[in-house]
């Protein structure tokens, strides 16, 4: 397909064509996720500049803006692509410990409200409120693609693991491999990521240019890669719908595994907490045991001392 077919397909792209109608399904939500500065925002930049086809380039999503040590985005925020396409800019992960591990998942399986701030929970109880309140705002007919950005900026190194089981989740969770969009693609060192993310498994891997601020002049090239992210992802909608589906059984599978995924996390917060505790109560006894050690050798050497000076008195007095 060429880019002008791409991006019919795209517009065009309806739930209910498949053969079992739309399962429950009005709404593609593509999800974004991927590490702090790596371009979920521009990339959704990117594909509101393709698909809304202006000649001005306007950042939707703020690449630059709210700064933090937590990452720009904050906020959990949807950008409409067509009447049926969404796009979301889900916070950025960054330490990645166990409960920010489940906020993400609690975002990929859209248990975060969009327009929300994503706060990271570091407990079992504000984990669950958050579970309890999504239960308020019932979203079965988001039917989601995960998109995980990664910059090719950063060699991969330690994050392979966890990269690695997000993936996995995300299978489990959603029943899709993610979409693998390795952005600034010029920049970096594409080959050796594209390789990490074939050792994991993915079959679809993408390097892209993203439009941004400081370059957005209209390349064919640039323009085909994101055009063919959004249709492989539709392609895969179209897969998945291929099958018979139900959006609300597909909703408590996300929320089962959510759910067991937060238990696990309370557990390894539990273990963190005793191995840290632990931790300490060691280095308080070594520090004790080194101090007595200091006062033995102390009056070891006062009692030398005084023996010596002993021996060395007078005997004048017989
Ligand atoms: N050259 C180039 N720069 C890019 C590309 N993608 C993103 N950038 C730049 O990289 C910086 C970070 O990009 P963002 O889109 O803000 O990254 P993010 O993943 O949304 O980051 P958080 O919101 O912090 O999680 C910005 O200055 C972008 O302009 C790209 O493909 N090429
Ligand atoms: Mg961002």
């Amino acid at each position: 397909m060429d880019n002008a077919e791409l991006r019919k397909y795209i517009l065009n792209f309806s739930l209910g064509d498949g053969p079992h109608g739309n399962q429950g399904y009005n709404r593609v939500l593509l999800q974004l996720f991927g590490y702090a500065g790596h371009g979920k925002s521009s990339f959704i930049n990117s594909c509101k500049y393709i698909i809304d086809d202006r000649e001005e380039f306007i950042e939707h999503a703020e690449p630059e803006n709210i700064q933090s040590k937590g990452g720009k985005t904050m906020i959990r925020k949807a950008y409409d692509l067509t009447q049926n396409i969404t796009i979301v800019d889900n916070r950025g992960f960054c330490t990645m410990k166990s409960f920010e591990r489940a906020e993400m998942y609690a975002q990929l399986g859209n248990f975060i409200p969009i327009g929300e701030e994503v706060i990271w929970t570091d407990n079992y109880t504000s984990m669950m409120n958050k579970l309890e309140d999504a239960e308020l705002n019932l979203n079965y007919p988001d039917f989601i693609v995960p998109i995980l950005i990664y910059s090719a900026d950063y060699p991969m190194g330690p994050q392979r693991e966890e990269l690695k089981k997000f993936l996995e989740n995300c299978v489990i969770m959603t029943g899709i491999f993610p979409i693998i969009v390795i952005s600034k693609k010029e920049s970096g060192v594409v080959k050796n990521i594209k390789e990490e993310f074939n050792n994991m498994g993915s079959k679809v891997i993408i390097p892209i240019e993203n439009y941004t601020k400081e370059d957005h002049d209209k390349t064919q090239g640039k323009t085909e890669e994101i055009l063919t992210i959004i249709h492989k992802a539709l392609e895969q909608v179209r897969s998945c719908l291929g099958e018979r589906r139900e959006s609300g059984r597909d909703w408590r599978q996300r929320k089962k595994f959510l759910l067991e995924y937060i238990h696990r996390a309370d557990r390894e917060k539990e273990e963190e907490q005793r191995k840290s505790v632990e931790a300490k109560r060691r280095a308080v006894e070594k520090k004790r045991e080194e101090e007595r050690k200091e006062q033995e050798k102390r009056e070891r050497e006062e009692e030398e001392k005084r023996k010596r000076e002993q021996q060395s008195w007078p005997c004048s007095i017989l």
